[in-house]
């Protein structure tokens, strides 16, 4: 039995079955780690999410920030945006299921397997973990939001936890503020101040970023204290690399037409396929 952490999906359904062909995935024996954004981008969003339904008992997937999308616009909370490619789903009502489905997948999945370097607990969410969240922080910060996105009230949640601000803990007045705060961190984040304020707006290159602003990661992180090895998809412009061995960025953007990769956690070895139209 195998564990394979795969990057971002965002709609490319062919590519992963390709991926599969390439893993041997024997439905029996292995997992697949899925770190979010199953949908959008790619032009096969229907046909991942109905895949990944079937075989979701040999799953584990966190949301990403897209699949928040979808689930917001399918919930007439958001509006379809010109570069959005999931009307599929969305023109099928019959299909709602998978709506619900989604709504009920974590932030964040954590599980210690058997490696060839020993022993090791891997931390899987979409974007990074910030650098004050201790594990119980994540585990916590992870299961409100969770409980939120199944309660009965999950419209009104909805209609909340979309903006750029707050950007810093200290700054979070209402519950609604920390909920949105919590979800950029764990969906959006990818340059972090060292005032500990998240930065949604600078969308350039690492190497041409401000004065004093980061990648997440870059920071002393406190949950890599606790020896864990973090998980991640969200940034297609890292192309895989971090620089860092306890940190793997897993997203090699499928969708902007590159690859699509799965790493076997067991003992680092890495498959890439193309995408392919
Ligand atoms: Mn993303």
């Amino acid at each position: 039995m195998s564990n394979y952490a795969i990057g971002d999906l965002q709609g490319c359904y062919s590519e992963l079955q390709d991926l599969l062909k390439k893993i041997s995935f024997d439905k029996d024996e292995d997992k697949l780690w899925f770190c979010g954004d199953l949908v959008n981008r790619g032009s096969e969003s229907l046909n991942c999410l109905h895949f990944l339904y079937s075989i979701r008992e040999n799953c584990h997937i966190v949301l990403g920030n897209h699949d928040l999308h979808l689930i917001a616009v399918q919930n007439s909370i958001r509006d379809i945006s010109k570069n959005d490619t999931f009307h599929d789903i969305l023109h099928s009502s019959k299909d709602d299921f998978l709506i619900d489905w989604l709504r009920s997948l974590p932030f964040h999945f954590i599980k210690t397997i058997d490696t060839k370097e020993g022993e090791k607990e891997f931390v899987m969410t979409h974007a990074g973990i910030p650098p004050h969240w201790t594990k119980k922080d994540l585990i916590d910060h992870s299961n409100k939001l969770s409980s939120n996105l199944v309660s009965n009230d999950y419209r009104n949640f909805l209609k909340k936890i979309f903006g750029n601000r707050p950007d810093h803990p200290d700054k979070c007045k209402k519950d609604e503020e920390v909920s949105r705060l919590n979800i950029n961190f764990l969906t959006r984040m990818r340059f972090y101040n060292p005032d500990g304020s998240l930065e949604l707006d600078y969308k350039g290159k690492v190497e041409t970023a401000p004065n004093n602003l980061k990648p997440w990661f870059e920071y002393k992180l406190k949950i890599l204290e606790e020896n864990t090895h973090i998980l991640f998809g969200h940034w297609a412009a890292l192309n895989g690399v971090t620089g860092k061995d306890n940190i793997t960025a897993l997203d090699t953007g499928c969708a902007w037409g590159n690859k699509l990769t799965a790493i076997r956690l067991e003992d680092k070895a890495t498959f890439s396929c193309d995408k392919l139209n």
